[in-house]
This record gives structure tokens, sequence and C-alpha cells, in this order.
């Protein structure tokens, strides 16, 4: 086994910067770049020097012997000055000591292939580091602690248990009769739905990675402009009480309960528009069109007109939220429409109401919870569609009533194809796919 090397922390310059070495020479790389007696797991202030014993730098020694590190190798840690000149040598000098440079995310393959943590959670690491809010940091959390693996051991073991029972009955069939086929129905079935289930959170992952679109759509002057700087806290769009002032679409992201979500401002919808605003105007059919949801703004404080009615039955089949604006002003024109917010963008609780609304049509938050564990790759995702797919087959096989034992090499497949999630059958294509996201040191 080669020892490797790598820096840990991002380039440029910072506080401190990290090189790290693991494999059966970290201890050699210990003595020779560090020449003091380190106690295993103890950070000790050292003075480093590079592979001729010239100083390169003041800094912090740890040295973990395997089993018990990141890697399950022996692993040697040198903090220094967060100066890229400095970790480079001390880098350098590993190599000069015989170690070799890391590969993107080979400290955790190691740490996989040394059974410290299994695919699925290594897979949540480099979701961990990938993560852009905080949704999506903690459901790369959820899995990183084991969650998903868990969860697919269970299903994985209930699919043995199915296959033990027949193959007793298949070896000996005078003594052990054939388990009742309803039962293997029944049990084929309810493992299908659980594995549906799981295969329902890849959507969680999909969502906290990439969020939802929202386009703010409505006829000209309703506060469109208004509502997209109130929800983004500045004065992003411009804003006035001449109809007609978004001319173009603008966006901005925001989060909403930790997860991303993308607002496009639109120019107002109406009949008798100038070129310009005709462009204008086919721009914001065409936000409509991307945005998961329509959120509808509509003067409240007047009476209702055409160009209201136009946008809302344009809207009418739109995943979407109408808000009546402007209350402060009236509500002579807020008509019962169901589940309709009524309120300012100038008042907090309408905005809270409006954040809610999002969420709620977004991603049902009251059902979903974003921080369960997940199916996060389209590895993951695949094995477990594959893995439905042979049970759905095996269940087919008892209906249409064909012998008991033709349904054994569904439920292996289904076994196998879940055992790559957590890495015991995952081939090397399949690793190589994985830790190809992520970065050296890692
Ligand atoms: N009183 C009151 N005025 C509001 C409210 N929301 C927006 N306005 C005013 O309404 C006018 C139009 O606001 P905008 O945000 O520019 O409206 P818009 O929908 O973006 O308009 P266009 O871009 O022209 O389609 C501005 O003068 C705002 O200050 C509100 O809740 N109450
Ligand atoms: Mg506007």
């Amino acid at each position: 086994m080669e020892t490797i090397a790598a820096i840990a922390t991002p380039p440029g310059r910072g506080a401190i910067a990290i090189v790290r070495a693991s494999g059966p020479m970290a201890g050699e790389l210990a003595a020779r770049l560090v020449r003091e007696h380190l106690s295993p797991h103890y950070a000790r202030r050292v003075e480093i020097v590079d592979e001729r014993g010239t100083p390169l730098d003041q800094g912090v020694a740890i040295f973990a012997p395997g089993p018990h590190s990141y890697t399950g190798e022996d692993l040697l840690e040198l903090h220094v000055h967060g100066s890229p000149v400095v970790a480079r040598d001390v880098l350098r000098a590993m190599l000069a000591c015989g170690a070799r440079l890391a590969g993107p995310g080979e400290f955790t393959r190691r740490a996989f292939e040394n059974g410290k943590m299994d695919l699925s959670a290594a897979a949540a690491v480099a979701e961990l580091i990938e993560a852009e809010s905080r949704a999506a940091a903690r459901a790369a959390l959820a899995n990183l602690t084991g969650g998903l693996r868990a969860e697919i051991t269970r299903l994985a073991n209930d699919v043995e248990d199915l296959l033990e029972r027949l193959a007793a009955a298949i070896d000996f069939p005078d003594e052990v009769s054939d388990p009742p086929r309803s039962q293997l129905q029944d049990r084929i079935e309810s493992l299908s739905a659980e594995l549906r289930d799981l295969l329902a959170t890849g959507e969680v992952g999909r969502l906290v990675r990439e969020g939802t679109t929202v386009a703010i759509v409505g006829p000209p002057n309703a506060g469109k402009s208004s509502l997209l700087n109130a929800l983004l806290g500045e004065e992003r769009a411009l804003v006035s009480e001449v109809p007609g002032t978004t001319r173009d679409t603008i966006e901005e992201s925001i989060t909403v309960a930790g997860v991303p979500v993308r607002l496009i401002d639109t120019a107002g919808i109406h009949a008798h528009a100038d070129r310009i605003e005709s462009a204008g105007i086919d721009r914001t059919m065409r936000a409509l069109e991307q945005a998961q949801i329509a959120l509808v703004v509509i003067d409240g404080s007047q009476p209702p007109e055409e160009q209201s009615r136009n946008v809302l039955s344009l809207t009418a089949e739109h995943e979407r939220i109408v808000f009546f604006n402007k209350a402060d002003l009236g509500m002579t024109g807020a008509s019962d429409i169901n589940g309709a917010i009524i309120g300012s963008v100038f008042q907090k609780e309408t905005l809270g109401a409006l954040r809610a609304a999002i969420a709620h049509l977004g991603w049902n938050d009251e059902r979903v919870d974003l921080s369960r564990p997940h199916l996060a790759t389209v590895v993951e995702f695949d094995a477990a569609s594959a893995a439905l797919e042979a049970l759905v087959h095996a269940r087919e096989t008892l209906e249409i009533g064909d012998p008991i034992d033709l349904i054994a090499g569904d439920l292996r497949e289904a076994r196998a194809a879940l055992r790559k999630i957590t890495g015991e059958e995952a081939t090397e294509e399949m690793l190589d796919g994985i830790f190809a996201r992520f970065c050296i040191g890692k």
C-alpha cells in the first residue's frame, strides 16, 4: 500500500494550512519532518523541517495510528501557517520522503475500503462539502452519520430473510413446506412500498441542492418588484409608481427554511403593450413556464380589473400563490380565491406568510423531512430503482402462479442492488464515479 499525501485546505492564504499523509510511511514521515516524539492523537507544537532537515515552519503535528484514524491507516497531519508556499514545501518534503500525491477523494476512499464508513456515508462527505444551503448540509449529514446505511441494510436483511426461507423450501422440499404464496406476496409488496418511499427521497436530495424557482407575475404596478426587494431585503429592482417599470426579468436567490429559492421578477402582463413591453411580456411567459411556482401579485386595493382576471386565468393551471397586495390602501379588489394571501409587501407578517406558502407548495414542508436520510447520488438512485424493479418482477411471477423458486433470482438481484448503495457489492466503476467528485486532500 502506497502512502498518499495532499494539502487538505483550500488553495490561497489563510490562518492555517493542513498537509496530511496516510499509509504505512506516515510514521516515518513524522520522524523525518518533525523529529520529535508524537503521542498518538495528541496535537503537539513542533518545528517542521524538510527531508534534508531545513526548517520550513513552526506548526502543529498530529499522528493517528491506524485503525483509529479517518482513513483507518496511519495518518499524519501537519498544521502550518496558512501560506501556500509553506504548505507546498511541506507537501514536497513528504513526496521527497517517498509518499505520492493523493488523487481526488483518495483519503475518503481508503476510509471506505478500510471499513471506517460505508459507501453512502462516503458519498455524503462530498455532498456535505458541496452543500450550498443549510438544508443541503443537514440532509448530507443525515447520510454521513449512517442514516441511509441503516435503512438500506434493513431492507437488504428483509430480502435476505425471504431468500433463506425460500432456500430451505427449495433444498429440503420434503421437510420444509413452501412459504404460503400470499404471505410472500405481502412481504414483497411491503418491501416495494418502502423502496418507493426511499426513491421519493431522491427528490429531497435534488431539492436541497437545486431548490425551487418562483416567478413573480401580475399586472403592471401591482408591487412585484417591491415584493422581490422585500423578500431579498435589499433594493435590487427598480420600483416606481409608473406602470411598466420592469421591462426585463430579474433573477435573485434567497433561502426559505434553508432551501435555495430562485425568485424571478417579471414585466407586468397587460394587453396594450408597446414593442419593448411585448418583448418583456414574452420573457415573463418564459419565466412562468420554467418556474415551479407562480407567485401572482395583484393590487388588492383597486376594484378587480380585466388585467387581474387575465393573469389569474393565465396561471390557473400553474402551481401558484395568489397575493393581493397593498392592503394598507384598502381591500376592495381582494376576491375570495382559495388560500389567497392578503397583505402588503411592507408588512413583515405578509412576507412570513408568503415564505411559508413557498415552502408548502415547493416542498410540502409539513410532510417532507429535509433532514432525513435520502438517496443522494445517481448511483444510489439507480441501484434502488433496480432493486424495486426486481421485486416487482418477483411479485408478478407469484401472481401468475409460476413456481415459487423462480423468484429467488429476482430476490438475489434486489439484494445485490441494495448492497451497491452501502458499498458491499460496489463495482470499481461505481467507486471511481463516486470518488471522482471529491477534491484532492479529502
Ligand atoms: N401602499 C403600498 N404601495 C405599494 C405596495 N407595494 C408596492 N407599492 C407601490 O406600488 C408601486 C409599484 O410598485 P412596483 O414594485 O414597481 O410594481 P411592479 O408590479 O413591479 O410594477 P411593474 O414593474 O411596472 O410591472 C410603487 O410606487 C410601490 O411603492 C404596498 O403594499 N402598499
Ligand atoms: Mg416591477
